[in-house]
């Protein structure tokens, strides 16, 4: 029986453990490490059927009668067919785009595991429910351009929700799709993160995520400032691999009233990202505002005038995705993304079965297996369904992003923050003002991290009742956020044009804003001296390069990371409805903590809360009895 006194800790009772409470209390972390495996992961899993996990409490439970999801079996003993990797390691990144820029079909992207969950799942998939479908994608879908698995938003969420390290994902992915090119999304300077980073941060996360196993760098910047990209993209350029030097796509190409961004605009930008050395163009539509014609017309331009292979991004939130992906083909588009059907639609990713059925029998057709695509998909259908408490109940497609032009990934979020405001039932206000801070701000690219700041405006607005008039009148006082000062200071880099000066003016007083690279104004970090600080901080133990970069992007999601780590061990290795509703008495689970060593659990009993509030949650553990005490937090 183990009496854990950590659990105990008041500071850690009212989940406030952070990094001052860990540099402070390091016998906690001395105590923790000589816990074994096996106990942590009970301690878990005891925690969580005693108190139920924070996340989904109060939110919709999966189906009682949902099936188990069952990955479609691969002979285990057949090499995975020749992919996009296979080129890549034999022939380098040129000879991807060059491949890429001749091949007669439509190449496609699955996005499942990145934005198709980030969009409609609040980035919520856990890394064990993809690496057992990866196989399937190696042996049954080898056409496939690539598969985006990594970046966005996924990496600060496997932390701080999921409890699991996202390079560990990254590195069984991509182990497990050996001839297939992985893909990563990138925020430029603003790395994985929702701020600008040292160049340096920046180059080390570039460097470490080549190595752990990135093969195609989706690189783009949330204002679409070349300048602000050129860190990024010349570290891709430094480790061989894929540079995708990506255009954001805004506004109306064909409507003469958003002339800002036009056909030349698009065109010189691409030029910037081409001449930068970009080996693809991306063309990333993150709110799915690229209409059919438009994007006729803007793919065949690029094509035209860039000269590089077009990789095409879209969103399903108009419900019109599939008909602009179909002009996007008759335009010669060299690549699409897409998302497997039972998680596309709406603001995810349009659906990929119906992709390729749509171009089946064209001289374009993708060469994918319609039948392989359905088992795969029966499989993340399953997965869905475990995830009932991150959906978020958009109900059907809507024209009304043309009005608001949130990106997919942000609509959903948004939407759930306006809710927790108690603003649900004045959500079209909050569209309407998302639209209104748009042009007050100088019509801006939105996207992450710039549509974070105009979605924080905007939620400031509808509360507090002001009108864009109300905000631009001089004589009214008006309180901004700090992301809005931030940007308006030049932190996330410069708009076309500039900011509007008035607005700027007002939001910033007196201070100056400056109109250079945000990264000539932030130091070098001192790697080295990093690694030493975090080690003992972590009660002095080993620091890798992964790790860093963890803490580097995000110094308290990381630290608070590694601290239930110690606490809880690998429960990334747990199924997911155990992960989130903990057991049943008398139900067995096995959760695999290394190759080859799995724990078989199984859960007795649960007993009475004792006088000093707590639980003993009986256990096997491979056929030996445990106890395991948690305090009853309810
Ligand atoms: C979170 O930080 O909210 C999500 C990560 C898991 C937190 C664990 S779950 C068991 C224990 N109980 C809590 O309330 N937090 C930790
Ligand atoms: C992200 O940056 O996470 C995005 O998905 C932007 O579209
Ligand atoms: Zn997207």
């Amino acid at each position: 029986e183990f009496v854990i006194n950590l659990l105990k800790h008041p500071t850690f009772l009212n989940n406030q453990y952070s990094t001052k409470f860990i540099d402070t209390t390091p016998e906690l972390f001395d105590f923790q490490r000589r816990r074994d495996r096996g106990t942590k992961v009970l301690t878990y899993i005891a925690d969580i059927t005693v108190n139920g996990h924070p996340e989904v409490a109060g939110r919709a439970r999966p189906h009682p009668d949902l099936k188990p999801a069952r990955a479609p079996q691969v002979p285990w003993d057949a090499t995975a067919p020749d992919g996009t990797k296979t080129l890549l390691d034999r022939e380098g990144p040129q000879a991807v785009a060059d491949w890429l820029a001749t091949q007669k079909q439509v190449l496609i992207t699955d996005t499942t595991m990145r934005d198709g969950h980030q969009s409609l799942l609040a980035t919520r998939m856990r890394s064990l429910d993809m690496i057992k479908v990866a196989p399937a994608y190696a042996h049954k879908l080898p056409q496939l351009f690539s598969v985006e698995c990594w970046g966005g938003a996924t990496f600060d969420v496997a932390y701080r929700f999921l409890q699991e390290c996202p390079w560990q994902r990254l590195r069984d992915l991509r182990a497990a799709m050996p001839n297939l090119m992985t893909q990563m999304l990138l925020r430029g300077a603003n790395g994985v993160g929702y701020t600008n980073y040292p160049d340096n941060v920046v180059q080390f996360f570039v460097k470490q995520a080549a190595e752990t196993g990135v093969d195609v760098f989706r690189v783009f910047d949330s204002l679409n400032w070349v300048e602000n990209m050129r860190v990024a993209m010349d570290a891709v350029l430094d480790t061989g691999r894929v540079l995708e030097g990506t255009i954001c796509y805004t506004g109306d190409v064909l409507d003469p009233d958003r002339a800002k961004y036009d056909l030349k605009y698009y065109v010189a930008m691409g030029k910037e990202l081409r001449d930068a050395g970009s080996h693809i163009l991306g063309l990333k539509d993150m709110a799915g505002l690229l209409k059919p014609n438009a994007a006729y017309r803007l793919i065949k331009t690029l094509k035209d005038e860039v000269g590089l292979p077009v990789h095409f991004h879209t969103h399903d939130t108009s419900g019109a995705a599939i008909a602009t992906i179909m002009e996007a083909s008759k335009a010669g588009v060299d690549a699409v993304d897409a998302a497997m059907d039972a998680l596309s639609g709406n603001t995810s990713q349009p659906t990929l079965g119906s992709v390729v059925e749509a171009l089946r029998h064209t001289d374009r057709d993708t060469g994918l297996d319609v039948a392989a695509i359905r088992e795969i998909s029966n499989y993340w259908e399953a997965v869905r369904g475990q995830y009932a408490a991150f959906e978020s109940g958009m109900q059907a497609p809507a024209s009304e992003v043309y009005l608001h032009e949130m990106p997919g990934g942000q609509f959903t979020n948004l939407k759930a923050q306006a809710r927790s405001m108690g603003l649900e039932e004045r959500w079209h206000e909050v569209a309407q003002t998302y639209a209104d801070v748009n042009r007050m701000f100088g019509d801006i690219v939105k996207v992450t991290p710039s549509s974070k700041v105009v979605g924080d405006m905007a939620l400031m607005m509808v509360s507090q009742g002001l009108t864009r008039a109300d905000v631009e009148d001089p004589k009214k006082d008006v309180s901004f956020p700090d992301s809005v000062i931030d940007m308006m200071r030049g932190n996330l880099g410069q708009p076309p044009g500039g900011w509007p000066k008035a607005i700027q003016k007002k939001i910033l007083k007196e201070e100056a804003p400056f109109t250079d690279r945000p990264g000539l104004h932030a130091a070098p970090v001192d790697i080295e001296a990093t690694r030493k600080t975090l080690s003992e901080q972590l009660g002095g133990a080993a620091v890798d390069d992964e790790d860093l970069n963890g803490y580097l992007m995000y110094p308290k999601v990381y630290t608070e990371y590694a601290a239930r780590h110690e606490m809880y061990g690998p429960v990334r290795t747990l199924p997911t409805r155990t992960f989130f509703y903990g057991m049943e008495p008398g139900e067995e689970i096995s959760a695999e903590i290394d190759p080859g060593k799995t724990l078989e659990v199984r859960l007795q009993a649960v007993g009475e809360t004792q006088d000093d509030g707590e639980v003993r949650v009986f256990f096997e553990l491979n056929g030996q009895p445990r106890t395991v005490r948690v305090p009853d937090r309810k």
